[in-house]
């Protein structure tokens, strides 16, 4: 028994004395309670969403040979045994699933030098390679805006600076003609370049439309993205993308792209640089507001409709989506769309629905004589993504629209990038 006890009492002893030690004031030294951070890592702001860096990536240089002759016992010439250097090593960029934005990456992405070579023929080790992970559908593109290499696929790669080659050591020049080469290469430079790094979100469908249009309530009706949805203009900054599910395992992404303004190009609101989200998307889909011009009385407290987007009939609010679209990209608004007039629920929207079918019609005819400069959707869904109206109907035309791109698809083949592979 009391062999049991006796360690149980030390142990005891000694946490006591420990506590007592860590706890007095005056014997203890000051440490630093928070561990030390690298330098910068605290301006980067954990969870940010980054979508375009510019970079300067560097390939390891490789290792120098060396110099060296031998000298052993009972033979004191016995020649040169320098070995080669190691490798420097590359810098590669690989997508992806799971990196969500470009946040991680630094201004200089620099690869490890290889080791010099060493005497008695040892050769220096080979630097690591440095993979930067990046998001799927990322572009890269180098300093005059060449795109370099497009990563659409998981391990998808794309070596953007080569290593220096490691320098030949002077046994490597050991020959008939010279028995003691006193000459040794010195490691190759790696390579530099200048690269921009985009993040273009590869959803099927993006949508399009003004702020609190209601384009967040509807990626929540239809998918499990949960944006922030609020009762004020450009509650979303950053794009969302949730993915519609279907029974037979198919998955459709959309993604839910910040609120347009009227001169968005002229960079009001939020701009328009994110409408690089959209641009590989198959179909836009275009979310109106069946609200605008309608006084809420949850409103009235406080918030203000945006005064750019009021009065304005659905009509006009297309036809300027349109116009933001052709300034940001020409030809981007010809895309396939969808248009989806958002908030049948509210009073008055019915009459505002059949007024904008009406339009569309009418337009339809006259474009048939003349030339429109931007192609209309025909075709109008009244929804509410709120109160979960007509969502089962837009999730089939969905369907459907996906389906027969994917057939097109199919046949036509991408451009195969440079340098790139898959593992
Ligand atoms: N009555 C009604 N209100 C809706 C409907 N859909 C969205 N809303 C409301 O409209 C407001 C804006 O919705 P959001 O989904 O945040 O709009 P958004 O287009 O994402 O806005 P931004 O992120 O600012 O571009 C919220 O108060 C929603 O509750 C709808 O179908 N009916
Ligand atoms: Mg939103």
């Amino acid at each position: 028994m009391l062999k049991f006890f006796k360690p149980v009492t030390w142990y005891l002893e000694q946490s006591t004395l420990q506590e007592f030690i860590t706890r007095c004031y005056f014997c203890t030294k000051i440490k630093h309670v928070k561990p030390k951070k690298a330098k910068g890592v605290s301006l980067r702001k954990k969870g940010h969403f980054v979508d375009y860096i510019e970079l300067e990536v560097c390939g390891g240089k490789g290792g120098n040979g060396m110099l060296s002759f031998s000298s052993i016992p009972h033979k004191e010439w016995a020649g040169p045994d320098g070995g080669d250097g190691g490798h420097g090593g590359h810098v590669i960029f690989k997508a992806s699933h799971n990196i969500k934005s470009l946040s991680h990456l630094k201004t200089l992405e620099k690869a490890d030098n290889g080791v010099s070579g060493k005497t008695k023929e040892r050769v220096g080790k080979n630097a690591d390679h440095r993979y930067l992970e990046v998001p799927k559908g990322t572009v890269i593109k180098s300093g005059n805006g060449s795109i370099l290499a497009s990563l659409d696929k998981e391990g998808d790669f794309f070596i953007a600076a080569r290593g220096g080659a490691g320098g030949k050591g002077n046994h490597f020049f050991l020959s008939n003609e010279n028995r003691a080469p006193a000459v040794a290469e010195l490691g190759a430079e790696g390579q530099v370049r200048l690269v921009k790094v985009e993040l273009k979100t590869m959803a099927h469908f993006g949508m399009i439309g003004f702020p609190n249009a209601g384009k967040s309530t509807l990626l929540r009706a239809i998918s499990r993205a949960r944006p922030a949805v609020s009762a004020y203009p450009f509650t979303t900054l950053n794009p969302h993308v949730g993915m519609i599910l279907y029974d037979d395992h198919e998955q459709i992404a959309v993604a839910d792209i910040p609120g347009l303004i009227p001169g968005a190009h002229l960079n009001r609101g939020l701009g328009i640089s994110f409408l690089r989200h959209v641009e590989r998307c198959l179909c836009l889909v275009y979310v109106l507001d069946l609200g605008i011009g309608w006084q809420n009385p949850e409103q009235q407290q406080g918030q203000q409709e945006l005064r750019l987007t009021s009065g304005l009939s659905l009509f006009d609010q297309l036809k300027k989506l349109q116009y933001e679209l052709e300034q940001y990209l020409p030809g981007l608004s010809q895309r396939p769309g969808l248009l989806l007039a958002n908030k049948v629920d509210l009073p008055g929207a019915d009459s505002r629905l059949r007024e904008l079918q009406a339009k569309l019609e009418e337009e339809q005819i006259d474009k048939e004589g003349s030339k429109s400069k931007h192609s209309l959707p025909i075709k109008v869904f009244g929804v509410s993504a709120k109160k979960m109206i007509g969502i089962e109907e837009l999730l089939h035309e969905l369907r459907v629209i996906y389906d027969k791109h994917n057939i097109l698809s199919q046949d036509s083949q991408h451009e195969s990038p440079v340098e790139t592979g898959k593992r």
